[in-house]
């Protein structure tokens, strides 16, 4: 048995993503932003900057969900990695992290939109993480050819795509029409509708929009 520790329309509803896609048994431990759990002592010890995602498995506590959609995918799922020596290989690594190219700018703007106080919030910061946000999703249209990011789905569809499912928010994907498409299958894809069933309330992102 898995055990996924989770926040509701975080990092780790990639991790719940990849775990209807494979239909891997887990159990979910979910955690909210707004008490102080995730400075619990006891979650500190699992994961050491207070964050989510944290999967319990093979008797280890992994943190990042990169590292933990890696490790879950080469020990359990080999059709949604590309291992060493693969010819995608390197485009996999690439695009799995991209997701994160992509998060640091949803965390800018989801403070600056959402978490600080209005008065704190900064015009300047959310135009400009808006702007360098619609340059990464650029950077990823000009890469997109085909259904995929790689030849076939894989786990770094699932790493970037959940990441892309957030970005519209923040940025309209109008001109982009090869995102918007293979965002449009990602969404569609059952795993995905059963895991956006399983993440729990809504707690952080109210609005569909958060830009004109
Ligand atoms: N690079 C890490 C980032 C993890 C992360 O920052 N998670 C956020 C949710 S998306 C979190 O737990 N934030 C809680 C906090 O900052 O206190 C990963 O991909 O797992």
């Amino acid at each position: 048995m898995i055990t996924l520790h989770h926040a509701p329309q975080s990092r780790s509803f990639r991790i719940l993503w990849f775990l209807h896609e494979t239909g891997l048994a887990h159990a979910v431990r979910y955690h909210s932003f707004g008490g102080k759990g995730l400075r619990d002592p006891d979650f500190l010890k699992i994961s050491p900057a207070g964050r989510v995602p944290v999967v319990e498995v093979d008797g280890l506590t992994l943190f990042e969900s990169g590292a933990i959609l890696e490790y879950l995918a080469e020990t359990r799922a080999p059709a949604l990695t590309r291992t060493a020596h693969h010819a995608e290989r390197g485009a996999y690594l690439e695009w799995l992290h991209y997701g994160e190219t992509l998060a640091q700018h949803l965390a800018q703007l989801t403070f600056h939109h959402i978490v600080l106080r209005p008065a704190d919030r900064s015009p300047v910061v959310q135009k400009l993480e808006a702007l360098r946000l619609r340059r990464a999703l650029e950077g990823l249209e000009a890469a997109l050819s085909g259904d995929w990011l790689l030849k076939d789905f894989s786990a770094a569809d699932i790493m970037t795509g959940a990441s892309v499912d957030l970005a519209r928010r923040f940025v309209p994907l109008e001109g982009l029409s090869r995102v918007s498409a293979w965002h449009a299958r990602l969404i569609a894809r059952p795993a995905f509708r059963a895991a956006q069933a399983e993440d729990g309330p809504a707690e952080l992102y109210l609005q569909e929009r958060y830009h004109d």
